[in-house]
């Protein structure tokens, strides 16, 4: 199949997931294209089976705000045209869904038909999405695209008490390629950042206050005073300032590193004893299945879809959302006893293998073909 995807290029779960999406599509013979504003970050490599095509928005001062839509889908519909594309997979329903589908349109206006599948993942729904100012666009885009997926249960409940949708939300989880994890490093070099003795807590995030990052200082706070540990906070975002001084007012600015955003995140995982992540909203958590597939335990809060995930009891623990002392306890429950921590390090890594990308990847390209059955038939 040719198939176009529409993604955030950026850090961000949604972005990732539809860049390791496209390059596993490639893998199985279709032909990709990516449509974006800059070459997504976990797209190292185009070949022949993947395309990467730049939306410029030219500035104009009589716009206050460029029209990125109105870019977006008129690069659609060249680039389908073109590369006679047969599909466009949107991720992330703002305002990638809104663009689809009108390019689908004007598409249709010259006889083209080209079915647009909506992936909604998270804040798209939960956050943004449902804001008065966006509400009839999100849902005018979700009802009218060919196929929706959810990247949970919990996501689809929401979406479906949020929103007016007429439309079936097929849940297809977020996958791991765990191969890629299997003895990636002979030697993390954990050494560079913690001495021996030293656990090595980890939170990766866009530091957004819908994170908790305040929270996993207060949890590592608490940890520290039982052991000898380091934190590691890769990313970056608004609340990051605030986060340091909050680690000098705690005196424990020197255990805590602020490693901004990494391209070596998989570097940062294999040293890792543990990772926190205490969010207030996640539709699924793709970082705390990253840190499962490198076999870290998970101490996160039960939102969203984060106990389809972690599962409570055996890749961590999950408590309610704020619940620093209780996330704190387990923590140390698990750090405390070698033998306890890799128990949870061996069940972590076996959870992981329910989202294999091998297991999950056929479950979109079956959505793909009954979009492509319906168009024609
Ligand atoms: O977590 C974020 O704020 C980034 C956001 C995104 O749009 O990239 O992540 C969302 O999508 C990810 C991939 O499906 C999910 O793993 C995250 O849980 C979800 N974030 C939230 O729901 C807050």
């Amino acid at each position: 199949m040719k198939i176009a995807i529409v993604c955030y290029p950026t850090f961000g779960g949604s972005g990732v997931v539809a860049t390791e999406l496209g390059i596993a599509l490639a893998e199985h013979g279709h032909e990709i294209h990516f449509i974006t504003y800059k070459q997504p970050v976990r797209l190292q490599l185009l070949h022949h089976n993947v395309h990467y095509h730049e939306v410029s928005v030219p500035s104009y001062p009589l716009f206050h705000y460029q029209p990125y839509e109105l870019a977006l889908s008129s690069k659609l519909v060249d680039m389908a045209k073109l590369y006679e594309i047969e599909i466009v997979h949107v991720h992330y329903a703002i305002p990638h869904a809104y663009a689809g589908y009108m390019a689908k349109k004007m598409l249709a206006e010259e006889g083209i038909t080209m079915p647009m599948v909506t992936t909604l993942h998270g804040t798209d729904i939960t956050l943004v999405g449902s804001h008065p100012f966006y509400k009839p666009a999100v849902t005018f885009s979700i009802n009218n695209s060919d196929a929706v997926t959810s990247v949970s249960q919990s996501l689809k409940e929401d979406t479906l008490r949020l929103f007016n949708i007429k439309k079936e939300i097929n849940v297809v989880p977020n996958f791991i390629d765990i191969q890629k994890y299997e003895n990636l490093y002979s030697d993390c070099e954990r050494e560079l950042i913690a001495a021996d003795d030293e656990k090595i807590i980890t939170h990766i995030s866009n530091i957004r206050k819908v994170k908790r990052v305040d929270n996993v200082i207060e949890i590592f706070e608490r940890i520290q005073n039982e052991m000898p540990a380091k934190l590691v906070i890769v990313g970056d975002g608004p609340e990051k300032k605030s986060l340091e001084i909050l680690c000098e007012k705690k005196g424990i600015r020197d255990n805590v590193l602020f490693v901004g955003n990494s391209h070596e995140v998989d570097k940062i995982l294999c040293f890792s004893d543990l990772f926190i992540l205490p969010s207030e909203h996640e539709s699924f958590g793709l970082v705390a299945l990253e840190a499962m597939a490198c076999g870290i335990p998970v101490i996160s809060s039960n939102a969203g879809g984060l106990p389809e995930v972690n599962i409570h009891g055996e890749s961590g623990y999950l408590s309610a959302v704020g619940d620093i002392d209780l996330m704190a306890k387990n923590a140390i429950k698990i750090l405390k006893n070698d033998k306890v921590h890799q128990e949870f390090k061996r069940k972590a890594k076996e959870n992981a293998h329910r989202f294999e990308t091998k297991l999950i990847v056929p479950l979109y390209e079956k959505i793909y073909e009954e979009c492509l059955t319906k168009a024609k038939g």
